[in-house]
């Protein structure tokens, strides 16, 4: 592969905002210099204009459940469209989350996402492990999983019966995590005290998608979010608390990270946009079912939310990528209607990893909330140093892989189901005008989608053995 030069366009960093040309050696950036002030293009293979647009390190997706196994089916993405619709949305790297089963080997179930995703992904990838089963072999497990590059462990405090670790699990967990280095990644919400409110719910004929919300309260986000601070500063571990989306654990974080703990937080871009009253509207709100569910926007949590990412008690803005087809699916069968008679059957969780960058633009940049820099910073820089992938992923500078995004902030378009291409058959944003286009991807040098073509293949995508976190306090 030869040299790629994207000339004229101003490259955003989380830190800088340049006129710049950038020079594309293989699979690397090797130079960035004034525009046109080095003649570049007679060597190079390829030139892009990037002129009135912006030149972003790709996108990357900390969170994404490609093909989760969840409350009887699967999530409706596979690595091979899900990473290419992340392409399509200006992401060149995802971190997905491995599963651990009840009774199972974390190692086997290291392989087995390994195996759906190696050949078929479009872009980079790394992986997480849910530690469904916490237990000696596990813990072993762990150090095993850190030397291949798994530095992470998503633990769970809701979903008795299934993904759920008690205190004590949790705990050990947390124990191994500050001797290996590794990140806890935990899903804050007290399963325990939501499935006594669902059953609850249920008796008194509270079946519709809105009780989903009402059930699982936001306060019992904030106490799951306190105990698990409280577990880390015991032990030492960096806690990452994913999908924050009620202001009282964001109110936890900001406690803990005031007292210097490496306690960290992302919030997804679902629940800065909707609020309860998306879950309303009969079933159509099981489109947005996801765990925790949307919040009360009264009540001041979408605020919270903007203010922890001005302020950086919020770090990261991932997906929870996590789709699931509302009328039946051909292939996957009923998926959302699974629920249509009781909400706490409807799959939790929403498409997303293609619409991040741009509703974050639009929904953030454009709207005054945050610069362009911290765009970047909290859709790309952070995620990468939070995950140990920085700096070959996260940036753009001499060295680090050529992950580039050619963004016209200028641009206007509808999101709809008509031009996505994630696997599923809505769009949560359906007809939502934005500005701010994803006009070309590059992944590791190669172009892989320009001018409203695909031009990549499954298999493009690497494995990413992680370094443990380098975003430590
Ligand atoms: N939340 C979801 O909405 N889906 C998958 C798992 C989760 O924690
Ligand atoms: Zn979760
Ligand atoms: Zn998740």
């Amino acid at each position: 592969m030869g040299r790629t030069v994207i000339k004229a366009g101003t490259v955003v960093t989380a830190t800088e905002t340049m006129g710049a040309d950038v020079l594309v050696d293989g699979e690397k950036v090797v130079a960035l210099a004034a525009p046109g002030s080095h003649d570049w293009e007679s060597g190079a293979e390829r030139v892009i204009d990037a002129s009135g647009k912006y030149v972003l390190p790709g996108g990357i997706d900390v969170h994404t459940h490609m093909e989760l196994p969840f409350g009887g089916t699967f999530a409706s993405d596979n690595f091979e469209t899900g990473t290419r619709a992340a392409a399509w949305g200006g992401t060149t790297t995802i971190i997905d989350f491995a599963v651990q089963t009840k009774g199972g080997s974390a190692m086997e179930g290291y392989e087995s996402w390994r195996e759906k995703a190696d050949g078929n992904v479009a872009i980079d990838y790394g992986l997480h492990m849910i530690t469904g089963d916490i237990n000696e072999q596990t813990l072993k497990e762990m150090d095993v999983l850190v030397d291949e590059g798994v530095t992470s462990f998503k633990l769970f405090m809701a979903y008795p019966g299934v993904f759920y670790s008690d205190d004590g699990e949790i705990l050990l967990a947390m124990q191994k995590a500050a001797e290996n280095g590794s990140t806890i990644c935990m899903h804050a919400e007290n399963g325990i005290a939501i499935d006594v409110y669902v059953e609850q719910a249920l008796k008194r004929g509270q079946t519709d998608p809105l009780y989903h919300g009402l059930v699982r309260k936001a306060l019992l986000e904030g106490e799951a979010a306190h105990r698990a601070i409280v577990l880390a500063e015991l032990t030492g571990a960096p806690l990452y608390i994913v999908h924050t989306s009620a202001k009282e654990a964001v109110n936890e974080v900001i406690q803990a990270r005031d007292r210097g703990l490496n306690v960290f937080a992302e919030t997804c871009p679902q629940y800065l946009f909707f609020d309860l009253d998306d879950l309303g509207n009969g079933f159509e709100g099981a489109k947005y079912v996801c765990s925790p569910p949307m919040r009360d926007r009264a009540a001041g949590h979408q605020d919270a939310l903007w203010q922890g990412l001005r302020t950086n008690d919020l770090q990261v803005v991932s997906t929870d990528h996590c789709p699931f087809c509302f009328n039946d699916h051909p292939e996957l069968g009923r998926q959302k209607r699974l629920g249509d008679e009781d909400f706490s059957k409807i799959p939790n969780g929403m498409p997303g990893v293609e619409p991040r960058m741009e509703v974050l633009f639009d929904g953030g940049v454009n709207q005054g909330l945050i610069g362009v820099n911290r765009f970047v910073e909290i859709t790309a820089t952070t995620p990468a140093k939070m995950f140990g992938l920085h700096p070959q992923k996260g940036t753009i500078a001499v060295g680090s892989d050529a992950d580039i995004v050619i963004f016209d902030p200028n641009e206007k378009h509808v999101i709809s189901v008509d031009n996505q291409h994630m696997r599923v058959d809505y769009s949560a944003y359906e007809g939502l005008e934005v500005t701010g286009k994803v006009k070309c991807v590059l992944t590791r040098g190669r172009i892989i989608v320009e001018n409203g073509e695909y031009l990549g293949n499954p298999g493009d995508g690497r494995y990413l053995k992680r370094d443990t976190n380098q975003y430590l306090i």
